[in-house]
């Protein structure tokens, strides 16, 4: 991103499964829901993709799919994550990648929970994938990572930059360390570290640096920020950091958690990205207003373009950034974002004032020459309805290099030598709708787009589309836990293998799906109802489970974690053979059937009293689904 010494600008977007329900749009919806991100001068025009480099394990919303499950395994056409970089770059070649991992696949760590004891095999592991991008997908990853919001290695960063170097990707920037400040500590007492890093990225910064981090002369990023509910404080926040992530602490980029809402909403954090897209059955989805504070800067700058060098505080309150492309062209951001409209999950804001204010703005050297600005302009309301956003007022006469505007509380300005400012009159998405009540699949599908089938959103563990080639007819085309050994985690993965589907308002049930264990003694598989948790407390799901086991015996459970055990027998299950399970749960009362013949009745449920439906495993194991039903309301 530019040469040396130049400042880049903004933005950004990130994976941990909150993309996962956007691949199962329907064309014309996706599309337009990916052209509001990524297509220049219509929406976000982001600058920025920024993807988890799936590991296997739960990164906040669900797992991704890693590239290598297994040690010998090696596969680029898992996940949305490739699909999703080709979107973007389709429409936006200059569009910058990041990758960044949260968890790994075990082997990397070699059987510890922790992927630094073995460099080599961690770098060999991250390498592959920065080259199945070029290979497969001829997709040039901009940036790499090194571990999400936890410890880094000096060592492994060293041997990461060494191996990028001797394989001629000595134009991948390393970012480091995605979490606190702190390794510009070292980077100033380490020059092969110093030398090794690019970019110094924190994450909830708080708009403010560190000492350490401007002596490294690094370009300073806020690598994760935002991660707030997209309404119009949000809106507020994103403004606010926007600017003065620079104004205060010098970072050049600010890349949001998350890209687009599209995980169930009752999973943590929901609606916590730039738009909302969670409904892939209706078509629905809705272009929040942080969409359009993106675009203030992300229309009228690019990577490449400076910062140039003002103190960019209003003396109202509020504050101003200004950007030049080098060539003429200057873009100026003003917000005047007051506390309460303006607050970000984190970190707390303390208080200040904004006030109404006349700001007089004098442009200086070869910017005296400017004639006329360009203006945008948007006012949050704390409702859509009180609110305008990205409107285009008439352009402002500059007069001897000075012009004034009247700034009121809580709007944004964009001030700007370029034309080419657009937003879209675009036709409405459909209207939303519910989850359909009845939901069938059978997963035969010769040649799927994606490795996962539609709507099922895994928690712990990896379900994959699956072909038995020797089966004889019925269960060729299944769907597969492939995970069998716990993964390093970045958060607490359940014991049990699990993945959601379904309205987390469902309250009675049928749900049928045939089962196949594939672990011989221990084994065991799960359907369930009024499942109400996941993300990163799946560890604590409470719901309606119906476990078969490999050993014959049969249970149900108000647990994930099958502590709470409701009932309990023989049900003559074995390995290697197919099942089918039903479960019904009808008010407080629950009942399940194998293979249509009644096996347990009449148990008492009172907790929870809805929540999404479910199928997994006992442990990370190999285990097979067909013929998934549910019935429910
Ligand atoms: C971040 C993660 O990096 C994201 O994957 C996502 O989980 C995001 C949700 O807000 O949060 O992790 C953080 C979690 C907690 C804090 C900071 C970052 N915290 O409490 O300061
Ligand atoms: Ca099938």
């Amino acid at each position: 991103m530019a040469a040396q010494g130049a400042r880049a600008p903004p933005l950004p977007g990130d994976g941990q499964a909150t993309s996962r329900l956007l691949v199962n749009y329907q064309e014309p919806y996706r599309s337009q829901i990916l052209d509001y991100l990524f297509k220049p001068n219509f929406g976000a025009s982001l600058h920025i993709l920024k993807v988890e480099i799936g590991g296997d394990g739960q990164s906040t919303d669900g797992t991704e799919p890693s590239h290598m499950h297994y040690e010998n395994d090696e596969n680029y056409f898992r996940g949305y994550e490739w699909w999703l970089m080709k979107e973007a770059k389709k429409r936006n070649p200059k569009i910058k990648l990041i990758g960044l991992p949260w968890t790994f696949p075990a082997w990397v760590g070699k059987g510890e929970n922790w992927p630094y004891d073995y460099p080599d095999v961690t770098v060999y592991y991250i390498i592959s994938w920065i080259l199945g991008a070029k290979q497969y997908h001829d997709l040039d990853i901009d940036y790499v990572g090194i571990w999400n919001e936890r410890a880094f290695s000096s060592k492994y960063i060293k041997v990461l930059r060494q191996s990028l170097d001797r394989l001629g990707l000595r134009n991948i920037g390393i970012i480091a360390a995605d979490g606190d400040w702190n390794i510009s500590k070292e980077m100033i007492v380490d020059p092969y570290l110093n030398d090794a890093v690019q970019v110094v990225g924190a994450h909830y910064p708080g708009t403010k640096t560190v000492p350490n981090a401007i002596l490294t002369q690094k370009k300073l990023w806020s690598s994760e920020d935002y991660s707030t509910f997209n309404d119009e404080v949000g809106a507020g926040c994103w403004a606010r950091i926007l600017n003065q992530n620079y104004v205060n602490g010098n970072m050049t980029s600010t890349i949001a958690w998350n890209l687009v809402a599209s995980y169930y909403e009752e999973l943590p954090f929901g609606r916590c990205g730039l738009m909302t897209a969670q409904e892939p059955w209706s078509g629905y989805y809705r272009v929040e207003a942080p969409i359009w504070i993106t675009a203030h800067t992300t229309q009228f700058t690019e990577p490449g373009w400076s910062y140039l060098q003002v103190d960019g505080h209003l003396e109202g309150g509020g504050s101003f950034v200004a950007l030049t492309d080098g060539l003429g062209n200057l873009t100026i951001i003003i917000e005047t974002m007051s506390h309460n409209h303006s607050q970000c999950i984190r970190p707390p804001l303390p208080h200040f004032s904004v006030s109404p204010q006349r700001a007089t703005f004098y442009l200086k050297g070869s910017f005296y020459m400017v004639k006329t600005l360009q203006v945008w302009h948007s006012r949050l309301g704390f409702e859509s309805a009180q609110s305008t956003f990205f409107q285009q007022l008439h352009p402002v006469k500059v007069w001897r290099g000075s012009f004034y505007l009247d700034l009121n509380v809580d709007e944004v300005y964009t001030l700007t030598t370029l034309k080419t400012g657009q937003k879209c009159i675009c036709p409405d998405p459909p209207p939303s709708q519910p989850f359909p009540s009845n939901y069938k699949d059978d997963f035969n599908i010769r040649n799927p787009p994606f490795s996962e089938a539609p709507n099922f959103a895994d928690q712990t563990g990896v379900f994959e589309y699956f072909i038995n080639t020797s089966d004889p007819g019925d269960h060729v085309f299944t769907l597969r836990q492939v995970v069998v050994q716990r993964p390093i985690t970045w958060s607490s993965d359940a014991d049990q293998t699990i993945s959601i589907i379904g309205n987390f308002q469902w309250e009675n049930f049928t749900v049928t799906c045939d089962i196949y264990i594939e672990q011989p003694r221990d084994g065991g598989v799960f359907v369930a109802g009024r499942v109400d948790n996941g993300g990163i407390y799946v560890r604590s799901t409470k719901g309606v489970f119906f476990w078969v086991f490999a050993d014959g015996t049969y249970r149900v459970t108000g647990d994930l974690a099958g502590e709470e055990i409701l009932m309990k027998g023989l049900s003559g299950v074995r390995a290697n053979a197919w099942h089918t399970l039903t479960l019904s749960i009808q008010g407080t009362s629950a009942s399940g059937l194998l293979n249509g013949y009644p096996l347990w009745e009449n148990v008492t449920i009172t907790e929870p009293s809805n929540g999404w439906a479910a199928i997994g495993t006992r442990s990370f194991e190999f285990a097979q689904f067909d013929n998934f039903h549910v019935e429910a309301s």
